[in-house]
């Protein structure tokens, strides 16, 4: 008796709820997914945004040229965002030294509460540690692709985010001091003398209580014929952002480039942001594992990694996957 009662009651409400959607069809539209138009990435742009901050001469952190492009940075970007902060913080280098650093935040619509958090390094590597000449292993370097590259992509997306806004509100934080970690020769290998601005910021957001649905670092990301494999902690962390980015690549064509292979645990930025701010974080990183240089990019921590690596069509693949991304989020 009791089965019969609910099949009743099930299959009425089954015609009920039929009919209703049947009324509701004739007056209001069927909800339909919204299509959105993605705006066009111009690679030509980003190139521009790298070389002027290559321009500066090494970013290192301590110098004028530093100086001199943090101002050029929060300049841009007060030009492209509502809001941009530059913040200041103190730390310590595996030196006992201590640095002054400046992480840069620009917010997109501030007000908005679901957010999507876009990250590179803006700093500049002290030393060519991996420099095939010893010579060479002191001697700062012009980190194109090792920091400019990433910043490049975010610079021209800015532009985008103000032209056409997106339906999500995005921050772009650029992290200083990711690269003072000890030279290789010194043979210092702990985790905590990397990533000292992300360190910071994500245990003392610009915003507190500060959260976005999920954090998107970039890292080398404008050399020629770039792999992206997906990184250990950004499977460990954020599973489904790796799934998100990766689909949207190969839905754009570019599965050779974000390929469907796994790679180790890189120590970046993103891990501090996953692990002390919470939010799920991946890192799309160059790793070749023909590399002759640790699996990283060719050039990496080298006097070499300088405009002539940077390649436009990278730029725009990164670019374009990346626009996609944030303007399909709603
Ligand atoms: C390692 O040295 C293993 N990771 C440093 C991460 C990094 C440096 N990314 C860019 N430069
Ligand atoms: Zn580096």
């Amino acid at each position: 008796m009791k089965y019969i009662l609910i099949s009743i009651l099930a299959t009425s409400f089954f015609i009920f709820s039929s009919c209703e959607q049947k009324g509701k069809s004739k007056k209001a539209k069927p909800k339909e997914k919204k299509t959105v138009v993605v705006p066009g990435f111009s690679a030509d742009s980003a190139y521009a945004f790298v070389k002027q901050q290559v321009d500066f001469g090494p970013r290192v952190p301590g110098t004028p040229a530093h100086e001199a492009c943090a101002g050029w940075l929060v300049k841009k970007l007060s030009a492209y965002s509502d809001t941009v902060i530059g913040q200041a913080f103190r730390t310590r280098t595996y030196d006992e030294e201590v640095r002054n650093g400046k992480n840069i935040i620009a917010s997109f619509a501030p007000e908005k509460k679901k957010r999507v958090l876009l990250m590179s390094h803006w700093d500049a590597r002290p030393f060519a540690d991996h420099d095939p000449d010893p010579e060479k292993r002191r001697t700062p370097i012009d980190a194109a692709n090792d920091g400019a590259s990433g910043v490049g992509i975010l610079l021209e997306m800015a532009r985008h985010f103000q032209q056409q806004q997106p339906e999500v509100g995005v921050d772009i934080v650029l992290f200083d001091l990711e690269d003072w970690g000890p030279p290789s020769d010194l043979e210092i290998y702990d985790d905590k003398y990397w990533g000292l601005g992300s360190q910071y910021w994500s245990k003392n957001p610009h915003v507190y209580g500060y959260q976005a649905a999920y954090g998107i670092l970039l890292d080398m990301v404008g050399a020629k014929n770039p792999t992206f494999p997906k990184e250990y902690f950004s499977r460990k962390y954020a599973r489904y952002v790796v799934d998100l980015v990766w689909y949207s690549a190969l839905n754009l064509g570019y599965g050779s480039v974000f390929v469907n292979q796994n790679t180790g645990a890189i120590n970046d930025d993103h891990i501090f942001v996953n692990r002390y701010a919470n939010i799920p974080s991946i890192d799309i990183i160059h790793i070749d594992p023909e590399s002759s240089n640790h699996s990283f990019f060719e050039h990496w921590h080298t006097t070499s990694d300088n405009m002539e690596q940077i390649n436009k069509q990278s730029l725009e693949i990164v670019g374009k996957v990346l626009m996609n991304v944030v303007y399909n989020e709603n």
